[in-house]
C-alpha cells in the first residue's frame, strides 16, 4: 500500500521564477525538469529528501503549457498554491484497483507516464475531501519490480 508522501503538487504562473524561490528562499534544488504534454504542463522536480531508489519525497511545481488543462483551468479560478498531493507505492496498479473498489473515482482506465518516468493515476478531488490525489510508483520502484512495467520499461530492462 501507501508508503510515502512522494511529491506535493504546487501550480504557478511562472515556473522559474518559482523555482527561484524556492532555491533562494529554502535552499531546494532543482533534480530534473520536463515538459509532459498529455498532463498539460512544464514541471520541475525539487528533492526535498531520499535518494532515487523510490523514497524521495518532492516538490513538483507545475506551470500550464495551454489554459484549458488540468492545471491551467485550475490557477484561472484558484491562482497559485497547492493543486495535488501524491502518494507513493511500489504497486499503483494495485492500490488504484482497491481504492477504486471502495467507491472513489480513479480518473484513468490505466496508470499513466508521469514525472522521470514514474507510473501516476489520480482520484478524483469531490470523492477526497477536497483533494486532489495522485498515487504514483517511482521508475526506481518500477525497476525493483513493484508494479507492471509499460513496454518502455521493459525494453529499458532489457538494454541493461
Ligand atoms: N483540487 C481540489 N479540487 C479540484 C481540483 C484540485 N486540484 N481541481 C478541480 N477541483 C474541483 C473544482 O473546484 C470543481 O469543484 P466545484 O464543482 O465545487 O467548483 C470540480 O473539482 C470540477 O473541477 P473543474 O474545474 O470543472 O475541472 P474538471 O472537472 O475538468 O477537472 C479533474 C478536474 C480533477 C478531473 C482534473 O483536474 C484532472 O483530471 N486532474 C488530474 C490530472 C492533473 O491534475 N494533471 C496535472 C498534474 C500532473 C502531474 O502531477 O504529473
Ligand atoms: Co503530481
Amino acid at each position: 500500500m501507501l508508503t510515502r508522501i512522494d511529491h506535493i503538487g504546487i501550480a504557478c504562473h511562472d515556473l522559474d521564477a518559482t523555482v527561484g524561490f524556492y532555491r533562494a528562499t529554502y535552499g531546494f534544488e532543482v533534480a530534473h525538469t520536463e515538459v509532459n504534454e498529455e498532463q498539460g504542463v512544464r514541471e520541475a522536480m525539487l528533492r526535498v529528501n531520499g535518494t532515487d531508489d523510490g523514497g524521495t519525497t518532492w516538490l513538483q511545481l507545475l506551470e500550464p503549457t495551454r489554459e484549458d488543462s488540468a492545471v491551467g483551468k485550475w490557477l484561472a479560478k484558484n491562482g497559485e498554491g497547492v493543486h495535488h498531493i501524491a502518494f507513493g507505492t511500489p504497486d499503483v496498479d494495485a492500490d488504484a484497483a482497491a481504492i477504486g473498489a471502495k467507491g472513489v473515482r480513479v480518473l484513468y482506465d490505466e496508470p499513466r507516464r508521469g514525472s522521470m518516468e514514474s507510473r501516476i493515476t489520480f482520484l478524483h478531488p469531490k470523492d477526497c475531501h477536497g483533494v486532489l490525489t495522485e498515487l504514483v510508483t517511482s521508475a526506481g520502484e518500477r525497476a525493483a519490480g513493484g508494479a507492471e512495467t509499460t513496454e518502455e520499461a521493459v525494453q529499458d530492462n532489457e538494454d541493461h
